[in-house]
């Protein structure tokens, strides 16, 4: 037992060979996205919005830990146990827990500026999901910070459609755009893949979690994009650079959001939100197929749908 753990620690489970080409338009990634379920698309984002990017997620990353609110983990963060649906022993930073940590993840980046709202809503991606999705009518499912430094463990595949029953996975319904906000060398622990994997099931978890994995060595600024069904998982950091990326990553709209943001965006965000942005956050109802209605929840509420009546329409009685 001792010694799997250790094995696990060393990552013998990474292969760089068996990489799809990486690719710099998006016809070519997406015949090899269909093809292999997972494409490096390089050079979507110029340095100097990887920047900025990096830049905020800093600055919040650091606020989170200093207030006690960060989610931050020592070695095995996302990695701890093949358990779906959980992100291994993730904790809560203590108040003033200032010093830099193995592995932080900040939840709803929407909600966390503009900068984000703007990759949000980069066409490169959209054109990937609208595509992908064969024209479906999608919404983010969510939308995460990532950083992670030396000693992040190699994290178990899995994939990200778990939450849908395996018997439904007939065709592609989520997508990750997982954006390098730094470079993602071969020694910075960049997501490892299973090829082809989207086509077949989901992992058992009995070892195969563990599956040998290729490695997405990727510059800053490219995007690795993957199929949900794709099995996927972290490998460990064994250098002394940081870590920083961005899952976006888009579903059917037929399915609930991971991040849920028509419930979980905040107000003043709320506010300020264009009716792009907010239709791509799943406020759009429309009354052919995806109701998705939703009102206010009170007279002054701005909380509720686009597209449809935003009266306030309570129970009402004649007298
Ligand atoms: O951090 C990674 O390399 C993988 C993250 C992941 O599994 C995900 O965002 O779905
Ligand atoms: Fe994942």
């Amino acid at each position: 037992m001792a010694e799997a753990v250790a094995l696990r620690q060393e990552g013998p489970h990474r292969t760089s060979h068996a990489m799809p080409p990486s690719v710099r338009n998006a016809q070519a990634g997406l015949r090899t996205l269909a093809e292999h379920g997972v494409v490096i698309h390089e050079n979507v984002i110029s340095d100097e919005f990887a920047d900025r990017l990096r830049n905020r997620m800093d600055e919040q990353a650091y606020m989170e830990r200093k207030l006690g609110l960060g989610n931050v983990s020592g070695e095995t963060g996302a990695s701890a146990k093949p358990t779906i649906g959980r992100d291994g022993d993730i904790r809560n930073a203590q108040v003033g827990e200032l010093s830099d940590p193995i592995y932080q993840l900040m939840f709803s980046l929407p909600n966390k500026g503009q900068v984000f709202r703007e990759l949000m809503m980069h066409e490169t991606l959209h054109h990937y999901a609208n595509e992908h999705l064969l024209g479906s009518h999608w919404t983010v499912w969510g939308m995460n910070g990532i950083i992670t430094r030396r000693g992040a463990a190699e994290q178990f595949l899995h994939t990200d459609t778990s939450i849908v029953p395996a018997a439904m996975l007939t065709r592609p319904v989520m997508i990750n755009c997982f954006v390098c906000v730094s470079d993602f060398d071969i020694e910075m622990g960049p997501t490892g893949f299973v090829p082809g994997s989207h086509l077949g099931p989901p992992p058992r978890n009995d070892g195969d979690e563990w599956t040998s994995r290729a490695v997405a060595a990727a510059r800053k600024g490219s995007v690795i994009i993957w199929d949900g069904s794709t099995w996927h998982g972290q490998t460990e950091n064994r250098s002394d650079k940081a870590r920083y990326a961005i899952a976006l990553s888009f579903c059917l709209f037929a399915l609930r959001p991971g991040e849920n943001f028509c419930a979980s965006i905040q107000d003043d965000v709320l506010a300020r939100l264009s009716e792009d942005e907010k239709r791509v956050l799943g406020f759009e109802t429309t009354m052919v197929g995806a109701m998705n209605a939703f009102g206010p929840r009170n007279a002054h509420d701005q909380h509720h749908g686009i597209g449809s009546s935003p009266a306030f329409i309570p129970e009402l009685h004649r007298d």
